[in-house]
């Protein structure tokens, strides 16, 4: 007995001794192991001094971790796991998040810097009244090319990307609303269509483009077509805007038939564990001076009215990227179709991925 006795007392030396280094190992780098705040974030989408700064501003340290489709960061949310304190995902992302009653209200009042927020990216109808969300970066999708290795060929509409002279010349941005999209906007329908022949058409047309379909990509399309690796690109306009500082010979174009506008919004999902910090990380972001310097870093259009007058003309005013309501009011936002929808928008983009594969 005095055996076991002794046991038990070291087993809890032991234990107490563990508890003891955790807690210093927490506490040595200035952060107490329960004020923590995890962030979930679309790939290059944070200039990085900006977490260190937030950090050192509230004592809180940020856990971060990234996903680069609203797809990969949906099924990665209902599957549980990681408790993330701050998301951002895009309208029809919120809307369908809000619907299931993923996300915390917001108490307005720990945001002032919300007033900062230009009125035309308020109110939106996937989030009405900004219960749940508020503005990040915006943004349209189109398609970037370089003239050189083009022969000058010009894109006035998207159908322009089934030249059979782009043979093994396009990437595209990896994501099944926009790349279905692209078929169905192509078609003359809208990118929310839900007739499943609509779908079924665009699905064919876009296997017709899978000879000049050089690969369907991530973040690295930034940088590929900024190498020259390819000539032509289906991207969302902000990497547009970063590929092209770094290689001035490229363009965008929003092709005129139509195509998105989309917003991505910071939410508080209900798995918050620290919804102070999350709010406090919010209005940090929305401060006209930090969101200026993540404008600068990240190359999207901020909503931020106020960090407009911290960043040079040179940004502010290209309209490629920066397009006014005359633009932008004939473009579509991305609605939430529904489960039953959103999943076979999926299934066909996964079928053209494989499409591909087979060709
Ligand atoms: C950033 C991706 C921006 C997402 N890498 C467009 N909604």
């Amino acid at each position: 007995m005095k055996k076991v006795m002794q046991a038990f007392i070291m087993v809890f030396i032991a234990a107490f001794a563990l508890i003891g280094v955790a807690s210093y190992l927490n506490s040595s780098n200035g952060y107490s192991g329960a004020n923590t705040l995890t962030v979930y974030n679309w790939g290059d989408y944070i200039d990085p001094d900006l977490i260190d700064e937030f950090q050192r501003q509230t004592g809180i340290r940020v856990v971060y971790e990234t996903f680069d489709s609203n797809e990969a960061m949906l099924t990665k949310i209902a599957h549980g796991g990681t408790a993330f304190d701050i998301v951002i995902p895009s309208d029809y992302a919120i809307n369908k998040m809000k619907a299931e009653g993923m996300l915390i209200p917001l108490d307005h009042s720990k945001i002032p810097n919300l007033e900062h927020i230009d009125l035309r990216f308020l109110d939106l109808p996937f989030d009405e009244g900004n219960i749940y969300s508020v503005p990040y970066f915006w943004g349209t999708m189109g398609i970037i090319y370089n003239p050189e290795l083009v022969r000058g060929k010009e894109f006035s509409s998207w159908d322009d990307l089934w030249d059979e002279e782009l043979a093994g010349q396009i990437l595209m941005v990896d994501s099944a609303r926009e790349v279905v999209g692209i078929g169905l906007v192509s078609l003359g329908y809208s990118l929310n269509d839900t007739d499943t022949e609509h779908l079924q058409e665009a699905y064919r047309k876009l296997c017709g483009l899978t000879p000049n379909v050089k690969a369907i990509v991530g973040d690295e399309i930034k940088m590929l077509l900024a190498n020259e690796e390819a000539a032509v690109g289906v991207v969302w306009s902000g990497d547009a805007a970063i590929i092209m500082d770094e290689n001035d010979k490229l363009d965008y174009v929003i092709p005129p038939e139509g195509s998105m506008v989309w917003f991505d919004n910071i939410v508080i999902p209900t798995t918050a564990r620290n919804v102070e910090g999350a709010h406090q990380f919010i209005n940090f972001m929305l401060d006209p001076a930090d969101a200026a310097q993540n404008t600068e870093y990240v190359g999207y259009a901020t909503p931020n009215a106020a960090a407009l007058e911290h960043l040079p003309e040179e940004i502010t005013g290209d309209e490629r990227f920066y397009p006014g309501p005359d633009v932008t009011d004939n473009l579509e936002v991305l609605a939430n179709l529904g489960k039953r929808m959103l999943g076979y928008y999926n299934e066909l983009f996964l079928e053209f991925k494989m499409h591909r594969k087979r060709a």
